[in-house]
């Protein structure tokens, strides 16, 4: 970034308030930009710090700023193909992401996770590993999860690791990104209204490889068909982790145990049910990325054990809330995708009152219907995608269906449906968007309902 360099930041959300705060402390001359014509120049400059001198805009981007642009910053949320980006682009404005920008102030290592399910947890899991090892005060945990990148990157120092949830939205956008350890979990239909193609889906979750070299590694997830595929091209070295067959390199699932076989020589590595607090084969996998991962940053194992030990589940995701009237409670208001929700419903160890619905983004809903089946009893359905989920369901030969106009009126069905023995699941298989700020809130609401029951 040259100082004076005039920068267009878009998007006004927490990405690009950090965004601007870095161009700024970089020398460069700022416009934070919003589309949202619900905003206003000033409904935007309240969101950042008073000493800013950023120019703030909504709704319609005057042509003077237009033609003036050199770099333009993009917040995760805004798609690369619409007509504005498309448009500065062919002017010959740089284009990039706000990962991408935080990178170029990176002075440590870094480990990047990206994959359709199992980030968060992977990424808090890596980062409290990081932490044990380093030293709170010498480990970052940025990105998807919710602290961008921009806001941490000035922090880093030679012996600092940023630890980075990257979503496909971001990965999209980099540049010289360049993680000494990635990791891809698992790559299943999600954003396909955004990213259009399942191949552009998957092409940028690979883009989290982009710059690495054999001297770097890249933690791959052998049983999804992408990841394992990816294997044979992907430029760093590969570390296969499994939960369904022995591999002859890498981490799998014997039993009830995790083992690690490298050149020849086995481990048995932990118990996953003695040694982890988590349920359900999702978190086995996350827990045995987050082995390969803390083994490729050179962690000793004794320290990555203890850290596994202690750690619960991440909230919202498949999270234990309460036991009411016998009846269990469940939050994984984080399974906002098809695939994300079959992990919640597989966790389950009983009949099963299911929430679905939500924001639309053009999700099949097939797989987890079948995923049902004897352990969904009731599905209780609410927000834009109720009636595709239903006929879907019904296609399946599922019809015990109940609609919710509202959430108060889903919780008190749910409550009413479930008997004592059962479980209530929050899992929506779509995100809360239109309805909730974020899947946090609908979890949270989730939660404070189960802990007022009687
Ligand atoms: N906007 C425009 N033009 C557009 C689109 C949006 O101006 O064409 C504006 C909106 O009006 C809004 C702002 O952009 O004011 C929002 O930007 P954003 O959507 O990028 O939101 P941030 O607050 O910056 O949050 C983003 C991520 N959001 C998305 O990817 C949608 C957060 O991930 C992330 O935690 C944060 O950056 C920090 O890195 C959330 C998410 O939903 C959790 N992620 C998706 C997921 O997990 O499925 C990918």
């Amino acid at each position: 970034m040259v100082t004076g360099e005039k920068c267009l930041v878009i998007g006004s959300g927490i990405s690009g308030v950090g965004s601007v705060a870095l161009l700024e402390h970089m020398g460069a001359d700022v416009v934070l930009y919003d589309s949202d014509e619900k905003l206003t120049e000033a409904l935007i400059r309240e969101k950042l710090p008073g000493e800013s001198r950023a120019r703030c805009v909504a709704g319609e981007l005057p042509e003077e700023i237009f033609n003036s642009t050199e770099t333009v910053v993009l917040s995760p949320g805004v798609p690369t193909d619409i007509p504005l980006v498309n448009a500065l682009r062919e002017r010959g404005a740089g284009i990039i992401g706000e990962i991408e920008l935080g990178y170029q102030e990176e002075k440590g290592r870094v480990v990047a996770i990206t994959g359709t399910n199992g980030k968060t947890t992977t990424t808090t899991l890596v980062g409290r590993i990081m932490e044990a090892h380093l030293g709170r005060e010498k480990v970052f945990v940025v990105g998807n999860i919710g602290n961008p990148y921009t806001s941490e990157c000035l922090k880093t120092g030679a012996d600092t690791v940023t630890v980075g949830e990257i979503s496909s939205f971001q990965l999209e956008t980099i540049r010289d990104f360049h993680p000494a350890v990635s990791a891809i979990l698992n790559i299943t239909p999600d954003h396909l209204n955004r990213h259009h193609t399942m191949e552009a889906y998957v092409a940028a979750k690979e883009n989290i490889t982009l710059n690495q070299t054999k001297e770097d590694v890249c933690v791959l997830n052998y049983e999804n068909a992408y990841t394992r595929d990816f294997g044979e091209r992907c430029p760093a070295r590969v570390v296969y982790f499994s939960s369904a067959r022995e591999l002859e390199e890498g981490y799998f699932l014997r039993g009830e145990k995790i083992v690690c076989r490298t050149g020849g020589a086995e481990q048995e590595i932990l118990d996953i049910h003695r040694d982890m607090n988590l349920v359900g084969i999702c978190n086995v996998e996350n827990v045995m990325a987050a082995l390969a991962i803390a083994q490729g940053m050179g962690v000793p194992l004794d320290t990555t054990l203890s850290v596994i030990k202690e750690f619960r589940a991440v909230e919202h995701r498949i999270e234990f809330v309460a036991t009411k009237g016998g009846v269990d409670y469940y939050d994984d208001s984080k399974g906002t995708n098809p695939d994300a929700a079959i992990q919640g419903i597989r966790a389950m160890s009983r009949p099963t009152v299911l929430i679905g619905g939500g924001y639309d983004k053009e999700s099949s809903y097939d797989e987890w219907i079948e995923s049902f089946g004897g352990r969904v009893k009731w599905l209780v359905l609410i927000g834009q995608t109720r009636e595709k989920i239903a006929e879907c369901a019904r296609a399946h030969g599922f019809d015990r269906i109940r609609f919710a106009d509202t959430y108060e009126e889903c919780l008190r069905l749910c409550t009413e449906l479930a008997e004592e023995g059962d479980a209530v699941l929050l899992s929506p298989a779509c995100a809360s968007w239109g309805m909730f700020k974020n899947y946090e809130e609908r979890g949270d609401i989730f939660k404070e309902y189960v802990r007022r029951l009687k």
